[in-house]
Formats: structure tokens, C-alpha cells, sequence
């Protein structure tokens, strides 16, 4: 029988305190697990995203002075490399980001102000979450052009360092993406696909999204450049990806869904997309091949998903 799925925007409210490891209680090896202060900061700040509701805006949160200076060293670092490391949507979705969102070294951007922007570049929006969600919901929830978004910073220990998303990884990473038309489209067709999909598609499909959203590079001209947010938003893995070492195939989606990968390290291996709009096609054409007896379509409309 088919899995349960979201079939209207509200149903996204389900996912709320569904977060896998991290959300609640912090691993061991995580810099922040031993510190009260900021255990209890967590906590405050992932309230939010437990009570949130469709159709609220993002509540605002006043970061620290510490958060503030995270944010700020995490910024400073990263904006050096995006000129000669980032694709060049990345690049010009940024001083926008700037301009309409007060993206600069001073402060968090606030997401809610991050969302409405994206909603008019591309439909896209933001939901705060607690952590980790599953692939599933969390695939799922890219269907309806909904991001979840984690809103809480990194320790400020090693503030290169996260071994879980954190809004840095989100705002500086994720977000400038989604801002661009075609990208927006590519991630919803992962989305769509995940839909209703067995646990093993949703194994494929979580693959994809890991090998094109968190580390995908792209061919520009005759450079190639970072588009995934796991890049984006690592100063080490972001030099190293396109350094030549590693290694670079071409992005066919049945293949990608089948490579193993490792998550506390840099890639071995990166796959290239022509573009987003060939990505797209190439995952729209895989998603046929996935073993599902509907397909389904989203209408903006009414906010829900048609089967078809
Ligand atoms: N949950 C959250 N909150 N953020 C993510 O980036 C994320 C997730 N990534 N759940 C998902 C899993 C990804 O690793 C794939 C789809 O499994
Ligand atoms: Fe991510």
C-alpha cells in the first residue's frame, strides 16, 4: 500500500516534532552538548519551530551578541570564496539577498524576511524546524516549495565547524538557491517524486538530494562551479571539490541514486549537472522508473496536490 503523504499545505504541520537524533537532545560529539547555556538556547529557539503553523510568519528571534559574532565569522570566511567557488546564480542571487534581507557580517538574518523574498523570486518558502527531519518528510515537504529551515546557530566554539544543518549552513548555503527559477523547479521535482514513494525510492531520491542540493557542482562555460548548500557552506570542502582532486562524473540520475556516500567527510566523488533545467528533466524522466501506480501534480492554486 502507498505511504501516507501530505496532500495540502497544512499537512506539513504534522512534521513539526517529528526530528530525528539532534533536534531535541544534542549528541555527544556535537561542541555544544556539554554546555548548559547553550542547551537551554536551543531549546528556546526550537519552540518556535514546534508550535509553528502554516500561514504564521516566522517569529523573529533577537540573536545574542555571540550568535551574532558566529554568524559574522562563518560570513566573512564563506564570502571570500563564492566569487571564484560559487555558481554564478549563487552569485547573483547574493547582493539581493543583501539589499531585500540584511544578508552582511553584522547579524542573522531573520527568516521570516528570507522567506517572503523567496516567495516572490520563486514560490518557495521557509519552515522552521526543529532538526532533522526524515528523508521522507522532508523530501516531501520540497513538493510544495517548502524549505525546512533550522533557525538556531552552531556552538560558538568552532564556528567552522557543524556536524548538523544550522542556519549559517541554511541562510548561506541553501537559501540563495532556491531564489533562482530553475533550481526552484528541480528541487520541487524531487519533491514530487518522493511523494507516496516506497521506503527504498525514498532512499534513491534522498541520494539525489544529496548529490545535487548538499553537493552537487555544475558545468559553467568551461569552469565548473559549487551549487550545493554542503559545499557552499563549508570553507574546507569548498576549495577541495573543485580542486582536482576528487573525483567528477556526469550527473545521470540512476547512477547517483545508487552511489554509497560518507557524511562526516569530504566527497570522494561529486556529480556534475549540465545545468538545473537538464538536472530537472533527467530526475523527472528517473522519477517514471520509480515504483509508484499514481503521479501526482502540484497546484499552486489551491496549495495541494492533485493525483493524477
Ligand atoms: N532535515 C532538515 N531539517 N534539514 C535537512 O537539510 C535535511 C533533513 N536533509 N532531513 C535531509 C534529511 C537529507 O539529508 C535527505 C533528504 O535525507
Ligand atoms: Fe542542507
Amino acid at each position: 500500500s502507498t505511504p501516507w503523504f501530505p496532500r495540502k499545505m497544512v499537512d506539513l504541520d504534522t512534521f513539526a516534532d517529528k526530528v530525528l537524533e539532534m533536534g531535541e537532545e544534542l549528541d555527544a560529539d556535537h561542541p555544544g552538548a556539554k554546555d548548559p547555556v547553550y542547551r537551554a538556547r536551543r531549546a528556546e529557539i526550537t519552540k518556535i519551530a514546534k508550535t509553528y503553523k502554516t500561514g504564521m510568519p516566522i517569529p523573529h528571534i533577537e540573536y545574542t551578541k555571540e550568535e551574532n559574532e558566529t554568524w559574522g565569522a562563518v560570513f566573512n570566511k564563506l564570502t571570500t570564496m563564492f566569487p571564484s567557488h560559487a555558481c554564478r546564480e549563487h552569485q547573483y542571487v547574493f547582493p539581493l539577498l543583501v539589499q531585500n534581507c540584511h544578508y552582511g557580517p553584522e547579524a542573522i538574518p531573520q527568516l521570516d524576511s528570507v522567506s517572503r523574498f523567496l516567495k516572490d523570486c520563486t514560490g518557495f518558502t521557509l519552515r522552521p524546524v526543529m532538526g532533522l527531519l526524515t528523508s521522507r518528510d522532508f523530501l516531501n515537504g520540497l513538493a510544495f516549495r517548502v524549505f525546512h529551515s533550522t533557525q538556531y546557530i552552531r556552538h560558538h566554539s568552532r564556528p567552522l565547524y557543524t556536524p548538523e544543518p544550522d542556519v549559517c549552513h541554511e541562510l548561506l548555503g541553501h537559501v540563495p538557491l532556491f531564489a533562482n527559477p530553475d533550481f526552484a523547479d528541480f528541487s520541487q521535482e524531487i519533491g514530487l517524486a518522493s511523494l507516496g514513494a516506497s521506503d527504498e525510492d525514498i532512499e534513491r531520491l534522498a541520494t539525489i538530494y544529496w548529490f545535487t542540493v548538499e553537493f552537487g557542482i555544475c558545468r559553467q562555460g568551461d569552469k565548473i562551479r559549487a551549487y550545493g548548500a554542503g559545499l557552499l557552506s563549508s570553507f574546507g570542502e569548498l576549495e577541495y571539490c573543485l580542486s582536482g582532486k576528487p573525483e567528477l562524473r556526469p550527473f545521470e540520475p540512476a547512477k547517483v541514486a545508487a552511489q554509497k556516500y560518507p557524511i562526516t567527510e569530504y566527497q570522494p566523488v561529486y556529480f556534475v549537472a549540465e545545468s538545473f533545467k537538464d538536472a530537472q528533466m533527467r530526475v523527472r524522466e528517473f522519477a517514471t522508473s520509480l515504483d509508484r501506480p499514481f503521479s501526482v501534480r502540484y497546484n499552486a492554486y489551491t496549495e495541494s496536490i492533485e493525483i493524477l
